[in-house]
């Protein structure tokens, strides 16, 4: 497969002043008929991509070409022309209903009832029509749309809407006028039997917007938070970067039949179900807030990736990491700020810290791909936002507006790249940002090792802190990166201390950011009275591997002590750590286990502290997470120590005052949407688990009572899950209700089969394979694979890494079926073999038989052969 070069990159030849596309839409068959007007840049013939497409017209300013007249080979359609401007028009036919792939122009749901839709982030739109189907290419759209009227009363596309009527002969028409300048990815069209709602807005700036949530008649009453949702975003847009919605509409669609999570398509987003449509009937909590995050992000892209684009691919991050970096501070302000910050680093470091340890690696920008759909990752998404908010820390609150500001008039209707983007913030405030570069270029996770020395005589401290990064594929020298490290250090009675670093002649503030710029760097802090206890990365100011050796006795202050909500968390992340690896060792009665628990149940009994919090505190990292402390990994064995550890948390804590508190929360059960019933809940949750874990009895009796009296998804889904795990018998009735239940709601069955995809063990594997033969179950659904295959892959470390090697010898299988239908689809799930080199000998023997074997096929798709090729490595 030939490789795509960031230095290669080359400005298009020609420009596109203007294109009108005309559809005359049909399931089986659509004719499209793109004109458009194009502006000589380079000397170089007119080069348009285009993907199964079937050519039927050509016609140059008005003449139409003849074979010969033109070459059309390898997805390129190319046309000599004399002059500097030109019109070309092209009619093509496609094919929606056999597009199983989801790229370009496909169907939702069945021939009789479902409706057509387009996805054209990455390079879809060159499966819709010939053109120069690059990011860098803008041009105004004008997009009118003819079909049947009876089946698609409904026609939409970006923009402005331009007029619509009768053709007389059953069909109908709608115009659309974008007068924004856009790249093809950001095109879409919908068409087909659609029910709304819709709300007045009002811009600051004083433009009416009519905003309309589109869905399928049975799910059209679960969009309402949506929209709630929608409004709070532009809302928030407008007062945190002063930036106002620019048409006088705004459309969003829900679609069951979706690759991605949603798509910001201009004046028409595009969401998988799973992301807008929420009732407390069938949306867990966790749910309705990927529903406002997603949405708020898909509407934040209007700035930032719309109006101002990415000139390539390799700059993906610029809209992406800025993007997420804009939601997550919009989260921050609509919910908790520090639960916020948890919940995002906790994705980090289970999704993005993985991917940057194996052969999958790669920098936020990379310098090369071979297939573009595989690097909407967590590092071009998740990372790309740290790197933001390490400028923003940088920068300053004001200073990163200004930035911002700048960023956004000086690119406006320009495809942008990231050294434009840095270029904007520093110049706005007078500071060179051009070392934080080197974190785009630069892939792998530095480890940031930090010791502290107390010199009593001097009465300072001194901290050494130094960093490096692994190599890893492709670049086997790192380089030091600035490392922005926001600190605090705390006395023996957990007191912040103020802070005079050597040569300064005032103590300025109990917290700083310190910056390391190079691989090692000391700072020095004077007037310190006894060995402090540093709290570093406050707020996790840089995303890095931190070592520090600290004793567990010092991590139990910060979890008691530390002002900062994500560090206090951290602190006893980090507790917990010691815990597992002293329960690894055999040890679960060790020092470590005691200070962990024992810390934990003092919080318990405070009552001054968040339900929320608290719940996340007694989470310690996850079995995916726990991989990372251990060179080579036994699931099993990882998953014994873990539950040790939370055995002994269980009995330091005591089960009667677990109880007590479990069946307090259950009397305040309610399906309240208000943080603190949340956070009831999610503390219930994990009290659940605790006291099953002790006493299986008594949990399967407390799991049975939950799922029978919840009053909501949140709680019967918790009380399903850990009855499942608990007492596997006893969840066979339950589980056949709710797959009654909810028979029907895609979404619900959905977590139906990631629960059952998550249950541990041996049988793990055998129960998948019995859940595809449930009628609900089909590889043509993105939502279905992802919730069955992806989470089983994913997520259930014991039941996947089978010692025997079946489960990889299965999924090869099922992915080949996949890759047959949905490329993309296919290549996200095979990305569950990036850890393989790590696991435990036989193990690792058995999946790299099966990765070697998948790898060396020649009749898997770009997508698919990508992903296997560089985890094959
Ligand atoms: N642009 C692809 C979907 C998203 O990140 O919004
Ligand atoms: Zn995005």
């Amino acid at each position: 497969t030939s490789v795509i070069r960031l230095a290669d990159y080359r400005p298009p030849a020609w420009a596109v002043a203007h294109v009108a596309l005309e559809f005359d839409l049909g399931i089986d068959r659509t004719e499209v008929l793109a004109t458009l007007e194009l502006v000589r840049q380079a000397d170089e013939p007119i080069r348009l991509d285009g993907e199964g497409l079937e050519l039927l017209e050509l016609h140059l300013d008005g003449r139409r070409l003849g074979e010969g007249e033109y070459i059309l080979a390898n997805g390129v359609l190319e046309v000599g022309v004399d002059g500097d401007r030109c019109t070309l028009a092209t009619r093509v036919a496609v094919r929606p209903a056999e597009n199983t792939a989801f790229e370009g122009l496909y169907l939702s749901g069945s021939r009789d009832a479902g409706f057509l839709l387009t996805q054209c982030e990455a390079e879809g739109f060159r499966h819709i029509t010939f053109y120069p189907d690059r990011p860098d290419v803008l041009s105004t759209f004008t997009v009118t749309l003819r079909a049947d009227k009876a089946r698609f009363p409904v026609l939409l596309a970006g923009g402005n809407p331009d007029g619509a009527g009768d053709l007389g002969d059953g069909r109908h028409w709608a115009r659309f006028v974008d007068p924004h300048p856009k790249p093809s990815y950001l095109f879409a069209l919908v068409a087909g039997r659609l029910e709304r709602i819709s709300r007045d807005y009002t811009t600051a700036d004083g433009r009416a917007v009519a905003l309309h949530i589109w869905a399928e008649a049975d799910v059209i009453d679960r969009c309402d938070y949506a929209m709630d949702s929608l409004e709070r975003s532009m809302r928030w847009d407008e007062q945190a970067y002063g930036r106002n919605y620019d048409l006088d509409v705004f459309h969003v669609v829900a679609t069951h039949d979706f690759n991605m999570g949603a798509m910001e398509n201009k004046g028409l987003n595009i969401f998988n179900a799973k992301y807008l449509l929420a009732d407390p009937d069938s949306s867990t909590d966790d749910e309705y807030r990927h529903v406002e995050a997603v949405v708020a992000h898909e509407y934040f892209h209007n700035w930032s990736g719309n109006r101002v684009t990415c000139r390539d691919w390799f700059q993906l991050s610029l809209k992406e990491g800025l993007t997420v970096f804009r939601e997550q501070s919009f989260s921050a302000d609509m919910n908790s700020a520090p639960l916020k910050r948890i919940e995002d680093v906790s994705l980090l470091r289970r999704a993005q810290f993985p991917e940057d340890a194996g052969p999958l690696s790669h920098p936020v920008r990379p310098s090369q791909y071979s297939e573009i759909n595989n690097f909407y990752t967590a590092t071009v998404y998740e990372k790309g936002a740290e790197l933001v908010r390490m400028l923003a820390g940088h920068l300053g609150h004001q200073g990163f507006r200004k930035g911002m500001d700048l960023y956004f008039e000086r690119h406006d209707g320009q495809a942008a790249t990231i050294e434009d983007y840095l270029g904007a913030l520093g110049d706005a405030n007078g500071v060179d940002l051009a070392p934080y570069l080197a974190w785009y270029g630069q892939a792998g996770t530095p480890r940031l090792s930090a010791e502290g020395r107390y010199d009593e005589g001097k009465r300072r401290y001194r901290l050494l802190l130094r960093q490096r990064t692994p190599a890893s594929a492709g670049q086997p020298n790192k380089q030091p990166l600035p490392v922005p490290v926001r600190l605090s250090l705390f006395d023996a009675s957990g007191r912040a201390l103020p802070l005079r670093l050597e040569g300064e002649t005032q103590a300025s503030a109990v917290e700083r950011t310190v910056v390391l710029t190079g691989a090692e760097q000391a700072f020095v802090f004077e007037d310190i009275d006894a060995a402090p206890v540093p709290s570093l990365l406050r707020g996790f100011s840089a995303p890095v591997i931190l070592e520090c050796e600290y004793a567990p006795r010092e991590l139990a202050l910060l979890l008691r002590h530390d002002a900062d909500g994500f560090n206090r968390w951290d602190a006893g992340q980090q507790l917990a750590g010691l815990a597992y690896d002293a329960c690894r060792d055999g040890e679960p009665a060790g020092a470590a286990v005691a200070a962990w628990a024992d810390a934990l149940a003092g919080l318990f009994s405070d009552a001054g502290i968040d339900d929320a919090l608290l719940a996340e505190l007694l989470t310690p990292p996850g079995e995916i997470e726990l991989v990372e402390r251990q060179p080579e990994r036994d699931p099993e064995r990882i998953r014994a120590a873990r539950q040790a550890m939370l055995r002994a948390l269980a009995s330091a804590i005591g089960t009667d005052a677990l109880r007590t508190r479990y069946d307090s929360l259950r009397a305040q059960a309610s399906a309240g949407l208000d943080a603190a019933s949340q956070a009831r809940r999610q503390l219930k949750r994990r009290l659940l688990d605790l006291l099953a874990l002790v006493d299986a009895n008594e949990g399967k009796a407390l799991a049975a009572a939950q799922y029978d009296a919840a009053p909501g998804m949140t709680d019967r889904l918790a009380a399903l899950a850990t009855l499942a795990v608990t007492a596997p018998a006893a969840a066979e009735a339950p589980l056949a209700h709710f797959r009654e239940r909810y028979d029907g709601n895609a979404l619900a069955l959905d977590k139906w089969f990631a629960l059952q995809a998550q249950l541990p063990g041996d049988g793990a594997l055998a129960r998948v394979q019995a859940l595809e033969r449930d009628d609900a179950f089909t590889l043509k659904n993105p939502n279905r694979v992802q919730a069955l295959l992806g989470t089983f892959a994913r997520t259930n470390p014991t039941g996947f890494h089978r010692a025997d090697g079946a489960a990889y010898r299965w999924l090869a299988d099922r992915l080949v079926a996949i890759d047959a239908l949905n490329p993309q689809v296919a290549a996200r799930v095979a990305t569950a073999f990036n850890g393989w080199k790590r696991l435990e000998p036989a193990r690792r023997e058995a999946a790299h038989a099966v990765v070697a074997e998948l790898a060396g096929r020649k009749d898997l798709s770009r997508d698919l052969t990508d992903i296997l090729a560089r985890v094959a490595l």
